[in-house]
């Protein structure tokens, strides 16, 4: 099916060369519509909470090139901060100031990290935190939640969220049994099920590494007690905790969801924002692990293009402009406008839905939930998700193509953006 009311020639000319270039034609799954129909558009350049097609169509844009557009896309400050910097050249691989400064910045926000290491995706931070548990706790096992996704990395394609479950892969065929051996999985916000694997795997655990806020399987938050039920069970065990914070940090709060809920972890995974765009994972916590990664310590880590001084530009400016005085009240406002609107929409045209935000990111399922976990999401009806993403698409607002993924506002979308989405869903919803 391809999109019937807006044209889309040119997209579909150049997605169709680009199947028989790269697999699927796109170079990460998501973003090839799988899920919800029809082909993906071509982006052709984007700015603010604007993206503009290949065909010329313009669109409001929720997924923010699926986080780091926070401040919206092609902020003039974040261009004219890269500009300067391009002239000093792109990449150094030895140390520059830059890295000192957004170290800094990281280390003051984030509750948990008192040394931060910089990489080039979340995947590498995630692969790499989990090296540091195993070495620092000397245990090999881990507990990560069904639904949630921590990078593409073998040990953690286990029951995984986004684009694995997108795909609806069982898990991923290359991935060695060894790989996944030690990885041991509980439904989200079941503290009970933890527990049983704890006393199953006494003294074997290294941690437990979870989505504070799931945005993977859909928008899942966490029920009263249990980051706090974490916590407690992690620190009983001699285990380690450890948000991934690469979708979370710096958007459900300038601290993340560490600071929204006021539970500390012992190391934290993060990216998308803090790179403004720019490739930038990092991953920190507590000075007495981080003190373990190579050179300082053991545990070898390392990356080509880590720190480079226009990542790190890109970043800095980010994060300079999210401390402006408002800008989290701002993306509180418009985001739940957004998804009270989304709500009581569905409600008053007889859709069955739940969902809501915290900050600047929400999400919506199509079923009276409530979801708590990764078997309840799977319980909406994703086709019905998939028909009403085309219709948002025709009508110009551009929707994460996926039930299990959340959806992202930015300090560009203003009260007439999310007026206009809502008039958008509310002609979908009375024809879906
Ligand atoms: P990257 O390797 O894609 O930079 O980060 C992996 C990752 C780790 N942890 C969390 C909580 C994440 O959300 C991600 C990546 N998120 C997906 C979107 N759900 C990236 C989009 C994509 O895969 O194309």
């Amino acid at each position: 099916m391809v999109n019937t009311t807006i044209k889309t020639t040119k997209s579909q000319e150049i997605f169709a060369a680009a199947q028989n270039l790269m697999p699927g034609g796109v170079s990460s799954p998501v973003r090839a519509f799988k899920s919800v129909g029809g082909q993906p558009i071509v982006f052709d350049r984007v700015n603010g909470a604007y993206i503009w097609d290949v065909d010329g169509n313009q669109y409001i844009d929720y997924v923010g090139t699926w986080g780091p557009a926070i401040c919206g896309h092609a902020h003039p400050e974040v261009i004219s901060a890269l500009q300067a910097a391009l002239v000093k050249g792109t990449s150094f691989g030895a140390p520059c100031v830059l890295e000192n400064v957004l170290a800094e910045m990281v280390i003051d926000a984030v509750p948990s990290i008192e040394m931060v290491r910089f990489v080039n995706s979340g995947t590498e931070a995630c692969m790499a935190v989990l090296r540091l548990m195993r070495a620092f706790t000397k245990r090999d096992k881990i507990i990560k939640f069904e639904g949630c996704y921590h990078g593409h990395a073998d040990m953690f394609l286990v029951k995984a969220g986004s684009g694995v479950a997108t795909l609806g892969l069982p898990d991923s065929p290359g991935v060695p049994k060894a790989a996944t051996r030690d990885t041991l999985t509980a439904p989200y916000n079941d503290l009970e099920a933890v527990k049983v694997l704890f006393e199953q795997n006494r003294d074997e655990i290294a941690g437990v590494i979870l989505e504070p806020v799931v945005g993977n399987a859909g928008f899942i938050t966490p029920d009263a007690g249990f980051l706090e039920g974490l916590r407690e069970i992690t620190q009983e065990n001699g285990a380690l905790l450890v948000f991934d914070e690469v979708m979370t940090g710096f958007r459900i709060a300038y601290g993340g969801a560490q600071e929204k809920f006021g539970i500390t972890p012992d190391l934290t995974t993060m990216g998308k924002v803090i790179g403004g765009g720019l490739p930038v994972g990092a991953y920190g916590g507590r000075r007495d692990i981080m003190s373990m990664v190579a050179p300082a310590g053991p545990v070898y880590q390392a990356g080509t293009l880590s720190g480079n001084p226009l990542a790190m530009t890109a970043g800095i400016k980010t994060l300079e402009l999210l401390q402006k005085p408002g800008s989290y009240d701002y993306l509180e406002r418009i985001t739940k406008k957004l998804a009270d609107g989304l709500l009581k929409i569905a409600q008053e045209t007889g859709h069955a839905a739940c969902g809501g935000n915290i900050s600047a990111m929400f999400g919506l399922f199509f079923t009276a939930g409530p979801v708590h976990n990764y078997e309840d999401a799977k319980k909406s009806d994703t086709a019905k998700f998939g028909r009403f993403h085309r219709g948002m698409l025709e009508r110009g607002i551009y929707l994460a193509p996926s039930q299990f993924e959340a959806g992202f506002t930015s300090l560009a979308h203003t009260d007439e953006d999310i007026e206009q989405t809502l008039a958008a869903v509310r002609d979908v919803m009375s024809s879906l």
